[in-house]
């Protein structure tokens, strides 16, 4: 039997964060499909999620929602969380930015589509900015090391986080690489080391043979493809 289920869309979009860390400790799982929880039994199950990602753990028969209270669980339980009080609020603190990323960068979960003004507006302002907050706490922290990760020495939670925002995002967007390079150059190398460890790159080569240039999905992500151009 696998140690965990995780129930997610075809897509990288909020899943990656979860399953890039599963693949890089070879953790045993299986994908299912987010259409069976959601949303008819998302009230029913143990620990009630309103939204996919769900995490099932097979050992404690336990499900977890919320994408970053399921990187934390697993953070724990595979040694991938800072030690020093600083540090672990931090790898907290990091995969709360990447949820906040995904939600502007989609307008709300698609709420709202992009217009060229807007789009443009964020991505040249907002989106430029995180990109740097995640370039200063690496410059204040791990980076300090050639080949040094975002908050320290050892890989962490949030280093499979910022790789799975901003690696994702200009897999999927490749325009928005020469933003990352501009902004965040050292987290751009960083992404890079993240996604040649040998099994997430086996698994992302995988998976973008198979979907391609998938993100989130949906009409957003249509909004997204027209406004990028
Ligand atoms: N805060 C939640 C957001 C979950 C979420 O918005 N999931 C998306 C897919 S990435 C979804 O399917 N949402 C449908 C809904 O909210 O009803 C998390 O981090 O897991």
């Amino acid at each position: 039997m696998a140690d965990y289920k995780l129930y997610y869309w075809d897509l990288p979009f909020r899943g990656n964060f979860i399953q890039l860390l599963l693949e890089d400790v070879s953790a045993s799982y299986e994908r299912h499909g987010a259409g069976e929880i959601y949303p008819d039994k998302s009230l029913q199950i143990r620990n009630p999620g309103m939204a996919p990602p769900y995490l099932y753990e097979c050992k404690s028969k336990t499900y977890f929602a919320q994408m970053p209270a399921c990187l934390m669980h697993l953070g724990r339980e595979y040694d991938y969380l800072p030690k020093r009080a600083e540090g672990h609020t931090l790898a907290l603190k990091t995969i709360l930015d990447c949820n906040d990323v995904l939600m502007e960068i989609t307008n709300c979960n698609g709420m709202q589509m992009w217009e060229k003004k807007s789009w443009d507006e964020f991505r040249y302002n907002r989106l430029a900015d995180w990109m740097r907050l995640y370039e200063n706490t690496g410059l204040e922290h791990g980076f300090k090391t050639e080949g040094g990760f975002l908050l320290g020495s050892t890989i962490s939670v949030a280093d499979i986080a910022t790789a799975a925002l901003f690696g994702t995002m200009i897999w999927s967007f490749p325009q928005l690489g020469v933003d990352l390079q501009d902004n965040a150059p050292n987290v751009a190398q960083l992404c890079q080391r993240i996604e040649t460890r040998p099994n997430i790159r086996r698994f992302l080569q995988e998976q973008r043979e198979e979907n391609g240039k998938g993100y989130c999905g949906g009409q957003i992500e249509e909004s997204l493809r027209k406004v990028i151009g």
